[in-house]
């Protein structure tokens, strides 16, 4: 993709290819307004957005077929050019006619991500952002369509941005001493220039950290059922999966293998895990399945750690188990604590531990089941709103253009520890700004615009 043809009129199908009612087909460019006379739509008159309910002529067999003309007639359009959407019948073979209509009127086909990388180009949104776009796009769960809309807004960009003028504010101090060197002027002290920048480079390690944590943002969000034998984690799989995807039986040490099965639970699309009840190994087979009981435990994103609210033992399993969560939690893991078998505890449930707040619940009979549910929706929400976070493209693109501005800083924190002369720290303080600068566009390369823009679909 060359920046030079970013003047053509372009044209393609913006809507999925799958069979539905409706369809678009988008059109941006300077000639689009003349494009659409000539396919009969009559708008060489518009000068304000515009909606016209009116025909194209395709020809037989098709004839003439209602149009919808959404028409942008300035630069004050999502691309910043004149533009417009044609929205009829959702059938591929008609969308393709009016293509091949638009084609003939004087438009070329538009290639992968053109239209975003047009706003782009237009200033209307940075690369983060358009890479943000297609994370919309793509997200198939709550959680990352959240990040996605928060990258979109600027979340990623703007504290970046910041970094990067903070920044060029050093780097202009710096730089206005290096032409008076001979004088001895100083407009910054070494000690001013180490404070503003490991400022800086604390905050870069920080959103570094925070994007490669979503790098396997796409993947789905696992929720392990854990605790002891017979705590009724069979039977809870069971009815929050809504089908019978596990044995349940009154004997201690039922589930061997760890039994999965995909859910989705108001928009999040979980896979939830039935583990082997945690006990002394004392055979092969225990042991295996301990194991894989222990793998699914730390791996999993949420643990519901589940004890038998009538067993007598229940606050001593609680501790228990409260010890191993402290050991295998990571920084994402959200621990929820589930009193079991509510329907059959004699007593009101024991719930010993009051830094635990226990969810009752009977996978018996569904008492606490809508509230366990959502529990776990509210907890995933809570979680990555208090993220940055980025999508996973911007992850991986950015990482190592941030490797290089921290590995750049640092060089420039330990010049200037060691005084060896501003103008080598305005050298590694300018690789800086070109590396913060990558990440969010305001430098860019066609390379760049390739790698961001090539992902995206036509039409987008
Ligand atoms: N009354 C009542 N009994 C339950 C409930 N949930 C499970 N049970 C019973 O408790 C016993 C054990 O249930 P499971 O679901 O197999 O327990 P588990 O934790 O998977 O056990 P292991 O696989 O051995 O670790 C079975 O007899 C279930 O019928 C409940 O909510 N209420
Ligand atoms: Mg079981």
């Amino acid at each position: 993709m060359t920046l030079l043809d970013a003047d053509d009129t372009i044209v393609a199908i913006a809507s999925p290819t799958s069979p539905a009612p409706r369809g678009v087909v988008r059109m941006s460019g300077n000639e689009t307004l003349n494009i659409l006379q000539l396919m009969g739509v009559p708008s060489a008159e518009i000068r304000t957005p515009r909606r016209l309910a009116t025909h194209v002529e395709l020809g037989s067999p098709l004839g003439k077929i209602p149009v919808d003309a959404m028409v942008w007639p300035t630069h004050r359009s999502y691309t910043g050019q004149p533009s417009a959407e044609l929205h009829t019948y959702g059938s591929l073979p008609l969308l393709r006619e009016l293509v091949d209509k638009a084609g003939r009127c004087g438009a070329r086909p538009a290639r992968p991500g053109e239209y975003t990388m047009r706003a782009f180009l237009a200033g209307r949104l940075d690369l983060t952002q358009a890479e943000a776009v297609l994370g919309v796009i793509e997200a198939e769960q709550r959680g990352t369509l959240d990040h996605a809309l928060r990258q979109l807004s600027g979340n990623l960009s703007q504290p970046l941005e910041r970094m990067r003028s903070t920044l060029l504010d050093l780097l202009a101090d710096v730089e206005a001493g290096l032409d008076f060197v001979d004088e001895d002027i100083s407009f910054i002290s070494d000690k001013d220039i180490l404070d503003r920048l490991s400022t800086i480079a604390v905050e870069l390690e920080q959103t570094l950290r925070l994007m490669q944590n979503r790098g396997g943002g796409s993947a789905r969000i696992t929720v392990a059922l854990c605790g002891p034998p017979n705590a009724g984690k069979s039977c809870l799989i069971n009815r929050l999966a809504d089908q019978q995807v596990a044995i349940v039986a009154p004997i201690a040490g039922t589930t061997r293998d760890t039994v999965t099965v995909d859910v989705e639970l108001q928009g999040n699309h979980l896979t939830l895990v039935d583990t082997a009840g945690i006990e002394e190994a004392e055979t092969e087979v225990s042991l295996q399945s301990q194991a894989q009981a222990r793998r699914s435990t730390s791996e999993s994103r949420v643990r519901l750690w589940c004890v038998d609210s009538t067993s007598d033992e229940f606050a001593a399993n609680a501790t228990e188990l409260k010890e191993l969560a402290k050991r295998t939690r990571k920084p994402q893991t959200i621990d929820l604590w589930i009193a079991t078998k509510t329907d059959a505890a004699i007593n009101s449930t024991p719930t010993s531990d009051p830094n635990l707040p226990w969810i009752q619940c009977s996978a018996l009979n569904g008492d606490g089941i809508d509230r366990l549910k959502k529990s776990i929706c509210e907890n995933l929400k809570q979680h990555d709103a208090e993220e940055i976070g980025s999508v996973v493209g911007t992850a991986a693109r950015c990482s190592q253009s941030l490797h290089q501005a921290i590995a750049a800083i640092h060089q420039a924190i330990q010049l200037t520890a060691h005084q060896e002369g501003h103008e080598f720290v305005s050298a590694e303080l300018r690789t800086v700004a070109q590396c913060l600068g990558e990440v969010t566009g305001t430098v860019y390369t066609d390379d760049i615009l390739d790698r961001v823009f090539g992902r995206f679909c036509i039409g987008k």
